[in-house]
């Protein structure tokens, strides 16, 4: 069974609590329950991390490098500028889906730019949860075509 890392990059713990125009009303234990379930009907299995640290994400990725077959990231802000993140990404060899809730293309000019995109087999923004499911059938569909 494919093991799938769901990555939660800073702030994003706070989810529901404000902003809700820009980011919905969800707290980022209702996106992890729905993901959760969406994968019980794909098939595989997902381990949930979040943390406000770029070195603690990146020892993450690094711990599980062996053992997972994929990762699904919202990065949140390092999106915009944690050449280490994407490094750690491109060196741990995973394929990986970059998702946003908010549509990064359509914010600030800042936000527009994506670090981590170009070592990512996609990119999925603007959709809230659904921005998490697409992007966890978009990764298990490229691992079932890989097998
Ligand atoms: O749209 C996304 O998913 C982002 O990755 C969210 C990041 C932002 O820096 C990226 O540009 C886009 C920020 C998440 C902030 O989360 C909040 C949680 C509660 C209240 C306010 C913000």
């Amino acid at each position: 069974m494919y093991r799938i890392l769901i990555i939660h990059g800073p702030n994003l713990n706070l989810l529901g609590e404000r902003e809700p125009d820009v980011y919905g009303r969800l707290t980022l234990a209702d996106i992890n329950l729905q993901v959760r379930k969406l994968a019980g009907q794909l098939g595989v299995s997902v381990d949930f991390y979040q943390s406000n640290h770029e070195g603690a994400i990146i020892d993450y990725l690094h711990d599980n490098r062996k053992s997972a077959h994929g990762v699904v990231i919202n990065p949140g802000a390092y999106t915009h500028y944690s050449y280490a993140i994407r490094d750690a990404i491109a060196a741990i060899g995973l394929p990986t889906v970059e998702v946003h809730l908010s549509d990064i293309h359509a914010r600030e000019p800042f936000r527009k730019i994506s670090v981590i995109q170009p070592v990512c087999i996609g990119q999925i923004t603007g959709k809230g949860l659904h921005s998490y499911l697409d992007g966890l059938r978009l990764l298990v569909n490229h691992l079932s075509k890989k097998s």
